[in-house]
Order: structure tokens, then C-alpha cells, then sequence
């Protein structure tokens, strides 16, 4: 299928670069060939970065079953026959990881059978690939099966970009734009710019694919990349894997790019080769100076990108970075001294390895060859050691290959291959509430709770084969590339820099793949929702707005500080109403730090004075009396997950506006697309005028228009008021999705 789609993107790709090269009067780069040549209509498009709003045509979608529950469902409701373009959805995010994979994977099928039939029912009637629980991770199968190079891919998951390892543009989005997509919509988005980054030299040693990206963590920080392309370019790019590569640019979520890319190369050859790709490996070959950035671009990058970044490979040593956010970075060298400044607890509890990001024949090979090392010096791995396969394929060919025998030799637990720890499905039999400890993962993520549930838990980010050191050290303090460790004999040794292999020699084995495809024909086929599920709830639209404007609304929460979709909408134990919107809604901002109130996720009723309550409870007694609430926001709200639930649960308990300094891409969509409206402080200081009793209005929604700004009247408790402005990005198209209710509602 992948085959057809790259044939027909490759034909028509010269004409639209021949126009593109005339209207901007230069070369392109790689990043602006994909979205030239997947415009809906270049001709009529407005191509200014930063500006205007692509309409662009997906070649494909892919969605996880935590966010394809709300995608399926909100595609429903347009009464389409089929999905308009290829689509699959992937059963990775609900299995709870305590048992090892076999047991783990029973037990989720059984838990999750409503769910699982929902979706599997869906996507028969719908056109669409069914990977079935235990297949593997979306982005691993992704790149596995669909990735190509020059393709353009939207997921509903925010580390969707993994597939820019193969040379192609994959986008995070909220599940409403996937729902559209599929539905034979354009999907929109802002014009990103471009950082581009300058790879030379070549990693050794230690360091490894996953430390380019910590190290950029730390340099361009989580906004860092909000609206724009990464680019990489240069001689060093093509000394990294494909997978290395997918490790890069999935992890450039972190810095909240839209997404990033390679250009394509020997490597992704090689890569499209062995997973029986070769047809497809051949053609790109043909049509190469199709999927590179023009020459010129490389003669005088700083014409074409709008930041450069240098990053010379062979000097880059691996980083650690957390905890709490995965921009606080620093070499490894310096761990063990900022720890102890900062009284970081060295004990590591747990050290997890894999997950979507880091779970290559490469990772798993280096991580072996450590673990090896360990086993030699008679070592165990001191710290509970868990590791995430990131697909079937990955899984048999550990097991085939003696790295599965390896990791339990060390003490290791092999789960499924799925999501499992990464978002909270985790049963840590050794964590206490309240109490910081630490624990070392390989995966994307490390905001507070995140993994085990627990707040207080300090999480920190390190490539597979460095979290495999620690787990046998057990302490974060420990250096691996420059100290030595004492060995069962009392005698100290010194780990030998990791080794591995890019890809299997003997190729990948194989198991199940547990790929289901669609029925020919979904006419008369029947989507399971029963109608008592506490699982699934089918969507009632939204209300439409009723042309008044927003006066004096309590505030129902002011965060402070980092604001993620994690502490919106909390995921672990809240991933199974993932379907239900009134159930889900009750854990709305408990992960959030409320600027008034001193535990995080509880609040004041304003109208009652009563404290202590949740925002879901505040939110409802609102709700209740039909009045509607605003919800004030820190820098870069919103980062993180494209789970559409931090914008669904606001909306359905009647917030109208969330106002914040600045937000993450996918969550200022997501707002936008469920009928909130989006605004940010002119001057970022007036956040600090807004108090607990105020009442907000905001005013003049008549005449909303893009790149107008908003009047916000503060209204004191003394009577008093003061007025501030605010900014939107709202586009023509999207003051009808606010005036409508929601862009679903304007479809229809
Ligand atoms: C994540 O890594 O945060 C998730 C869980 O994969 C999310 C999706 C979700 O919340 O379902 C993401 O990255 O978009
Ligand atoms: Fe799954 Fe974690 Fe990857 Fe998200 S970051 S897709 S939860 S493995």
C-alpha cells in the first residue's frame, strides 16, 4: 500500500517543486518539499512561515487506542462510509505492565474487551488497520510497516514524528483533526518554521543517538520548537541508524516541535530493506533528489532555515537530563555533583528500558553488550530493571538473539510490547506516596507522576545503554564512561563503551503480527458500544456559542508553572475512561498546581467559598447553575501528550476561555477545535494581576478576526476593574468552529 501511495506523491512531486522554486525564488529544503507536494492547492495556499495556515493532504493516519477511542468517535459523527485516506489503530497504551508481558497481556485483553471491540469493530466498518494488543507500540509499528520517505503522516499522538527517521514528515494532532482527515478534510496547520540542524562528525563511545536529543532538550528547552520544523542536515546525519534517527525526531516532541526530519539516505535504505521493503527502498533510490533538501540549501543553510544549530557528533558525550522536565540536561560527568547539590536521591529505585522511542535492534544490542559486561563481574542489576519491546518484531528478535536471556540473567523483567510504564500503567511495588525517590527510564517522558503515579518520584531521561549501567550500579551518581565499579570478586572494572548492531543480521524474526485488516465493504457491519459501558460513552455535540459575550466568569483555576496535558488530564489510572467524557472529566487538572490553593488539582468554589473540592466538583457545581468558568495558564501550557481530553473535559464543564501566557501546538488546537477559546496575555506580566475572586470578561467576540486582539476585563472583588488585552492565533475558519461550538460542529 505504502508502495502506491510513494509511487503517485514521487510523479507529481517535480511540478509542484518547479512552482514552489518560482514563488519563493530559491531552493527548497527537505521539510518544505513534503508539505509542497502535500498542499491541497499550492496555487492558492499562502506559503509564509510562521503565518499562514497549511491545508495540507495527509497520506495516511495512525492512531493509539487511548486517543482513537475520542478520534473514532468524533469521525462518527461526520457519517462517512470509510475512512478517505489509509488509516490504522494500534492497541498500546491500555496494557498495564506488572506481570511480565504473557500475563499482562491476558489480563488487558480481558479488562479492555469493550474498548478493544469498539475499536476493532470501528475500524472494520471503517476501512481501517487494526494492529491488535501486544503488536507493538504506534510509532515502532509505524515505522515498521508504513513510514516513507517524502510521506506526510498525522498520529494521534504527540511522538508521531518518530517517522522522520525514514525521511518523511509525521505530525502529532489531536484526535478531531484525525477524525476529519478521515472524514476527506484537508488537515490544517500553522506554517511552522524551520531550525535547522548541522550534524557532523560521528557519535562513538558511550554516545548514542538518544544523547543528540537530550542535549538539544537542553539547549532549545520544551518551546523551544513550538511551531517549527527540525531539520537536520549535514555529513554527520547520515552516520545515524534509521532508528537512530526515529529516536531523534520522536523525542523532538520534548521540544514541542510540530515535528523533524532526515534526509533521506543509505541508512534508511538499509532499514526499508530488512523490514521487507525493498520495492519501496528501490523507488525512493530513483527519485533521491526528491527526498534531500535542494544543494543549495547546504551551501548557505542560513538562508533557508530560520535557526541553525551546530552539533558536532563526535565530541557530544552522553547526557542525563530531569528531573520533572526533560530539558534539564547535562552531561553524565556532571550528574553525580549536580545530585549532590541539589539533593537528588542517588539510590535509583527502578531503571526502564525500551518504550516507543528507544527500542531498536540497535538500542537493544547495545543495552546486551552492558548488560553482558555486568553478568561477567558477577553483577545483578541493583535496581528493579524493566524493559518495553517496542514491537513483535523487536521482541522475537531479542529472544532469538539471547538479549531476552540476558536482561533476565541481569534480574530483568521483559513486558509487553506496549506503552506499559511510560504512561503510568505501572504497578511499582516499591514506591511510597510522598516520598522522593529516583528511577532512570530510556523513554520521552519524565513530568511528575508520570510513570509510577507518583508526584514526589524523581524521573531522568538517559539512552538505553547508559539507564542499563545504572540499573546494574544503582546509583545516579555513578559514571559509567569515566568511573569503574566493583565487581563480585571485590576487584573494581570499567564497562567498555556499549556495542551493538544497527540491524539483525540474520534479519528480524517474526512472530504474531497481529494485524487485522479491514472488511471490503462496512455496509450492515454494526460498532460495538453498549450502551451501559462504563468504558465508552457515544458524544453529544457541544453547544453552540450563543452570540453573547463572556461576562464576568470565575476563575476556575490559575496554574502556576509548568502546566502539561499530564497535569490536565492525568493519564495511569484515567486511561480506561479514555472513551467517556463524563467520566474522565472528573480528573480534570488534578496533576495541576493551582495558584491558590496549596494542594495540586483542588480549589475554591468561588460562588460558595467552599475549599478543598476538586476542579471537577467546582466545575460541575458551575456547570449546574449554567454558569461558565475561565482558566488562567503559565508558559507552554498544554505541553506534551495530543491527548484531546485537557480540552475536552474543560469544554464539557463549561470553561469558555483558557488565557495563558503561552501554549504547546497540539493543546492550542485541540482548545480551538472543542470550542475554547485560546488566548494569550498581551504583556505576559498581567498573569500576575489575575486573583482568586476576580471575575474575568471577555468582550467584543462579535467581532472576533484574526490578528485582532481581545478586551479581558478584570474585575476586582472591590469593585474596581482593570482592562488588558489579549492575543489569538484564531484563523477566519476557526471563529466558525468557535461560534458553531466546535469544528465538528461546523461540519455538519
Ligand atoms: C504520551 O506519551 O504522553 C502519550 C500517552 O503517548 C500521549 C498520548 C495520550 O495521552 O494518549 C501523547 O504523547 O500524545
Ligand atoms: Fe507510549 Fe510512552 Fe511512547 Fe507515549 S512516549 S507513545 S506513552 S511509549
Amino acid at each position: 500500500m505504502s508502495m502506491d501511495l510513494a509511487k503517485n506523491l514521487y510523479a507529481k512531486m517535480p511540478d509542484v517543486f518547479a512552482k514552489a522554486r518560482k514563488k519563493f525564488g530559491r531552493g527548497l529544503t527537505l521539510a518544505e518539499k513534503v508539505l509542497v507536494s502535500h498542499a491541497d492547492n499550492f496555487d492558492t495556499q499562502t506559503w509564509e512561515r510562521g503565518k499562514a495556515m497549511l491545508a495540507l493532504r495527509p497520506d495516511r493516519v495512525a492512531m493509539q487506542d487511548a486517543t482513537a477511542q475520542m478520534a473514532m468517535l468524533q469521525f462518527m459523527q461526520a457519517n462517512k462510509a470509510q475512512a478517505a485516506v489509509p488509516s490504522t489503530i494500534h492497541c498500546d497504551h491500555l496494557i498495564r505492565a506488572e506481570m511480565g508481558s504473557e500475563k499482562d497481556l491476558i489480563r488487558a485483553v480481558d479488562e479492555n474487551k469493550e474498548v478493544y471491540n469498539f475499536l476493532a469493530s470501528a475500524a472494520k466498518k471503517y476501512g481501517i488497520g487494526f494492529w491488535k494488543p501486544g503488536a507493538g507500540i504506534i510509532h515502532q509499528v509505524v515505522l515498521e510497516n508504513y513510514a516513507f520517505p517524502g510521506s506526510l503522516i498525522i498520529g494521534t499522538d504527540s511522538h508521531t514524528p518518530n517517522g522522520g527517521g525514514l525521511g518523511g514528515l509525521a505530525i502529532g494532532v489531536g484526535g478531531a483533526d484525525a477524525g476529519e482527515v478521515m472524514a476527506g478534510l484537508p488537515w490544517e496547520v500553522l506554517h511552522p518554521k524551520l531550525i535547522g540542524i548541522h550534524l557532523t562528525g560521528k557519535l562513538s563511545g558511550w554516545a548514542s543517538p538518544k544523547d543528540v536529543i537530550l542535549y538539544l532538550c537542553g539547549l532549545l528547552t520544551v518551546k523551544g520548537g513550538t511551531n517549527k520544523i527540525v531539520e537536520y542536515f549535514g555529513p554527520g546525519a547520515e552516520t545515524i541508524s534509521a532508528t537512530g534517527k526515529g529516536t531523534i525526531c520522536n523525542m523532538g516532541a520534548e521540544l514541542g516541535a510540530t515535528t523533524s526530519v532526515f534526509p533521506f539516505d543509505q541508512k534508511m535504505v538499509a532499514y526499508l530493506n530488512i523490514t521487507d521493503r525493498a520495492d519501496l527502498a528501490n523507488l525512493a533510490i530513483a527519485n533521491k533528489q526528491l527526498l534531500v533538501a535542494d544543494p543549495e540549501v547546504a551551501q548557505s543553510p542560513e538562508k533557508y532555515y530560520d535557526q541553525i544549530v551546530e552539533v558536532d557528533l563526535s565530541t557530544l558525550e552522553p547526557h542525563v537530563v530531569g528531573p520533572h522536565t526533560p530539558d534539564l540536561a547535562r552531561p553524565i560527568s556532571k550528574m553525580a555533583a549536580e545530585a549532590k547539590e541539589k539533593g537528588y536521591p542517588v539510590e535509583l529505585k527502578a531503571a526502564l528500558i525500551g518504550s516507543c522511542t528507544n527500542s531498536s535492534y540497535e538500542d537493544i544490542s547495545r543495552s546486551a553488550h552492558i548488560a553482558q559486561q555486568g553478568l561477567k563481574a558477577g553483577l545483578k542489576a541493583k535496581a528493579s530493571f524493566l524493559v518495553s519491546p517496542g514491537s513483535e518484531r523487536i521482541y522475537h528478535t531479542m529472544k532469538r538473539d539471547g538479549f531476552l536471556e540476558t536482561f533476565e540473567k541481569l534480574g530483568g523483567t521483559v513486558l509487553s510490547n506496549s506503552c506499559g510504564p511510560c504512561i503510568g500503567q505501572w504497578k511499582r511495588a516499591d514506591g511510597v506516596k510522598g516520598k522522593a525517590d529516583s528511577i532512570v527510564s530510556s523513554f520521552n517522558r519524565n513530568f511528575p507522576g508520570r510513570n509510577d503515579g507518583i508526584n514526589e518520584t524523581l524521573s531522568f531521561l538517559a539512552s538505553p545503554e547508559v539507564v542499563t549501567a545504572y540499573a546494574i550500579a544503582g546509583d545516579l551518581g555513578f559514571d559509567p564512561v569515566h568511573q569503574t565499579l566493583k565487581g563480585a570478586d571485590g576487584k573494581e572494572f570499567k564497562f567498555q563503551p556499549p556495542v551493538g548492531e544497527e540491524l539483525p543480521a540474520k534479519g528480524f524474526a517474526k512472530g504474531e503480527e497481529g494485524f487485522v485488516a479491514p472488511a471490503a465493504s462496512g455496509e450492515g457491519l454494526t460498532v460495538e458500544v453498549p450502551p451501559t459501558s462504563e468504558r465508552l460513552q457515544l458524544l453529544q455535540p457541544f453547544p453552540r456559542w450563543d452570540g453573547k459575550d463572556f461576562e464576568k466568569l470565575p476563575l476556575l483555576i490559575k496554574t502556576k508553572g509548568k502546566t502539561t496535558t499530564d497535569h490536565i488530564s492525568p493519564a495511569g489510572p484515567w486511561l480506561k475512561f479514555r472513551g467517556h467524557l463524563d467520566k474522565i472529566s472528573d480528573n480534570m487538572f488534578l496533576g495541576a498546581n493551582n495558584a491558590f490553593f496549596p494542594e495540586p488539582g483542588k480549589g475554591t468554589d468561588v460562588l460558595t467559598g467552599e475549599t478543598g473540592l476538586t476542579m471537577a466538583q467546582i466545575a460541575r457545581r458551575y456547570k449546574a447553575k449554567g454558569i461558565g468558568s475561565i482558566v488562567v495558564g503559565d508558559e507552554n501550557y498544554g505541553e506534551g501528550s495530543s491527548r484531546e481530553h485537557a480540552a475536552m473535559s474543560p469544554r464539557f464543564l463549561n470553561v469558555k476561555v483558557v488565557l495563558t501566557k503561552s501554549f504547546a501546538r497540539i493543546h492550542e488546537t485541540n482548545l480551538k477545535k472543542q470550542g475554547i477559546l485560546a488566548l494569550t496575555f498581551a504583556d505576559p506580566k498581567d498573569y500576575e494581576k489575575i486573583e482568586q475572586q476576580d471575575r474575568i470578561s471577555v468582550t467584543g467576540l462579535s467581532s472576533l478576526a484574526p490578528g485582532k486582539p481581545v478586551q479581558v476585563t478584570i474585575h476586582k472583588p472591590d469593585g474596581t476593574a482593570l482592562t488588558i488585552q489579549a492575543n489569538h492565533s484564531i484563523t477566519e475558519q476557526q471563529i466558525a468552529w468557535f461560534k458553531a461550538g466546535s469544528a465538528l460542529n461546523a461540519l455538519n
